[in-house]
């Protein structure tokens, strides 16, 4: 169960958890068109608080409603600012942010007419994704039954709640069978990313990740590329098959709720020596210093904030 906070930004007003309510009739409850994010904050260790990255997820979020022709009723700045102001009024020190604009109710029909552009903040505590085990161990994962959405098919670049129906599918499958996490592959069979992180693999000492194609363009895998490129590693953005995965050295995935995972198997094939492989650990390491205020080279990836 999510940890209730004491307020949702909601259209611009903080209301009580409880009363951050919609209508079954609400568009996007039917039609699947609502835009997110999901940011992180840190607390530092100066004891401060930061947001990490806000400026590119708010951009971010902008885009996708772009893609969708979505109007958010609030400017960059204006939803910059409200979700500090909600994380203040949480008290929150650390923990989870997500904003999603969607479709309101009035008109039913695929064609959402002229129905409100609403858009929630909600904010509450969220632990290691996977588990802490996961961070330190790896996991194990398997290939999806199900394929990545083809470009065309869905705005695969934009984050859009719709999409998710086959990150869901596949992850209760990958679960259900006994594994940590599912293994999307793009339409022409190549490694796209999972169902909520990008994915690395690390072949002596050299990193590839799959370009922007299929993928979400996550702001961790951006992350992670300037700052593996900044410690002197060669990173190449380019498609590889599963085999090139199974025949790794190391693999992981990245994503703000994942942060940086390890990989040790996939479809019961050991990867490495079959735990967390030391570069994956490097970087790990130097994420966890970044997003926690302790890499200054990078503090400007930070906003800080005092409860
Ligand atoms: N791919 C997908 C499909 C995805 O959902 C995410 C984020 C990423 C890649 C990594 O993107 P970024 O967070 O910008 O590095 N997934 C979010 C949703 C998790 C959830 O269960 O909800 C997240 O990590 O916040």
């Amino acid at each position: 169960m999510v940890q209730k906070a004491d307020k949702i930004w909601f259209d611009g007003q903080l209301v009580p958890w409880d009363e951050a309510n919609v209508h079954v009739l609400t568009h996007t409850l039917h039609y699947g068109v609502a835009v997110f994010e999901g940011i992180r904050c840190y607390k530092c260790t100066d004891g401060s608080s930061a947001v990490f990255r806000l400026k590119e997820h708010v951009d971010r979020f902008f885009d996708s409603a772009k893609a969708v022709e979505m109007n958010i009723p609030f400017t960059r700045e204006e939803i910059s600012a409200a979700i500090l102001e909600t994380l203040k009024v949480n008290r929150l020190e650390q923990g989870y942010i997500r904003p999603l604009a969607f479709i309101g109710d009035g008109a039913m029909g695929v064609h959402p007419g002229d129905n409100p552009i609403r858009v929630i903040i909600a904010t509450w505590p969220w632990g290691a994704y996977l588990g802490e085990e996961a961070l330190q161990k790896g996991i194990r994962i398997r290939t999806s039954s199900f394929t990545r959405h083809h470009v065309n098919v869905m705005m695969t670049k934009a984050k859009v709640a719709g999409n998710y129906v086959n990150s869901v599918l596949a992850k209760m499958e990958a679960v259900a069978d006994g594994y940590d996490e599912a293994l999307m592959l793009d339409v022409d069979g190549y490694v796209s990313e999972a169902t909520g992180e990008n994915i690395f693999i690390v072949k002596k000492s050299k990193l590839k990740t799959p370009p922007l194609g299929s993928i979400l363009g996550g702001i961790t895998r951006d992350t992670l590329i300037t700052l593996a490129r900044d410690m002197g590693y060669d990173v190449v953005e380019q498609r590889f098959t599963r085999d090139e995965l199974y025949a790794a050295d190391e693999a992981f995935f990245c994503g703000t709720a994942a942060e940086v995972t390890p990989i040790r198997e996939v479809d019961r094939r050991v990867i490495g020596a079959g735990k967390a492989g030391p570069v994956t650990m490097l970087l790990q390491n130097e994420y966890f210093k970044i997003v926690h205020g302790e890499n200054l080279k990078y503090a400007g990836w930070l906003t800080s904030y005092e409860l």
